[in-house]
């Protein structure tokens, strides 16, 4: 029928992404280590997956797109509109990198810059939805955006095929879109009993500071230098999740230090730039905090394989690997 042929030739702006297994990781961390390479996206990132499919949804008869970022978000919604002939309007905080803001504009987006957090810029992203008519994109607070990001783990089920499943899955948290998108995946294919592990620096932590109070809390500021995972409050999704008993949720920090020790490590052994919102899950492996987890009994001792996803980011080059490598000294 057509409703069947519409189904199936419906484009998807992501790619699916190789599964690498990694022997160096392996070695860290004393079991198998699966990367579900997420950096290789169009968009740097894997918010494509759910922004791709969010703009499907809701900008087919838009005007416009304006979408509030870190800035991988905004990478992504601003190729998305690219490739449905939309303009794209992306509003960042002062924080993020002008590296960032060069790479939107290449994009062909309209960059704007509002505050000093990305809680400031979403304001000025929700007037102008208001004011002139766009459609607003959410970088992480959306059904939509989750059941996107769920193909994450549709596609490593069908790469590890039926006998081999994951021991635990190791995320970075921002706003805890990812989160909820891993949660959708792994009820997807049935995969409840898989632990994952919720990871977050030290200054842009919501989900934790969420958990230690048992309540979503704002935090005062961002102190962190991940911005891409700045945002100060949680969704509210990704804390009922950390409630329930469906699923377990392991919330861990890491130091920015700690993440820049890992991006860089990353680099040197997979030969892969990421930014630090990526190094944060990267150093669950790298800082021991995994093998902690199980001499804590917290994880099992033995552990099946571990899927990291390499969430990527664009927010990151050389020099801005120095320019952090100089801040985080102490
Ligand atoms: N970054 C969002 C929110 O920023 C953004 O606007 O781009 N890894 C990377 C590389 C990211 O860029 C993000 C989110 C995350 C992880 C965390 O994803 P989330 O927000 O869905 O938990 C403030």
């Amino acid at each position: 029928s057509a409703t069947y042929i519409t189904e199936h030739i419906k484009i998807h702006f992501h790619v699916n992404t190789p599964l690498l297994e990694s022997i160096s990781m392996s070695k860290h961390v004393g079991t198998t280590v699966f990367l579900k390479m997420e950096n290789s996206q169009p968009s740097g990132s894997f918010k494509i997956r759910g922004i791709g499919h969010l703009c499907q949804q809701r900008a087919t008869q838009s005007k416009g797109v304006v979408c509030s970022s870190g800035g991988n978000a905004g990478m992504a919604a601003a190729y998305v509109a690219r490739k449905m002939g939309l303009p794209a309007t992306i509003v960042v905080p002062s924080s993020t990198p002008q590296l960032v803001v060069q790479r939107l504009k290449d994009q062909g987006a309209t960059v704007k810059i509002v505050g000093k957090v990305w809680d400031d810029a979403n304001g000025e992203a929700l007037r102008l939805t208001e004011t002139e008519g766009l459609t607003y994109v959410p970088p992480f607070d959306d059904p939509l955006l989750w059941q996107g990001h769920a193909s994450i783990i549709t596609e490593v089920a069908a790469s590890l095929g039926p006998v081999v499943k994951p021991g635990a899955v190791l995320v970075s948290v921002g706003g805890g879109g990812l989160l909820c998108g891993v949660i959708q995946g792994l009820k997807d294919v049935g995969w409840t009993d898989v632990p994952i592990i919720a990871m977050e620096t030290v200054g842009a932590d919501c989900l934790n500071a969420a958990v230690k109070a048992g309540r979503v809390v704002t935090l005062d500021d961002i102190t962190s230098e991940a911005k891409c995972l700045g945002a100060k409050t949680v969704c509210k999704k990704a804390f009922e999740c950390t409630q329930s008993s469906e699923l377990t949720i392991i919330s861990e920090l890491v130091t920015d230090q700690q993440a820049l020790h890992a991006v860089e490590t990353f680099l040197d052994e997979e030969r892969v730039l990421v930014e630090l919102a990526c190094g944060a899950s990267l150093a669950a492996v790298y800082s021991g905090l995994i093998r902690r987890l199980q001499d804590e009994g917290r994880l099992p001792t033995v552990l099946g394989p571990l899927l990291v996803i390499v969430c990527g980011g664009s927010s990151i080059d050389m020099k801005q690997l120095a320019n952090l490598k100089h801040k985080l000294q102490t």
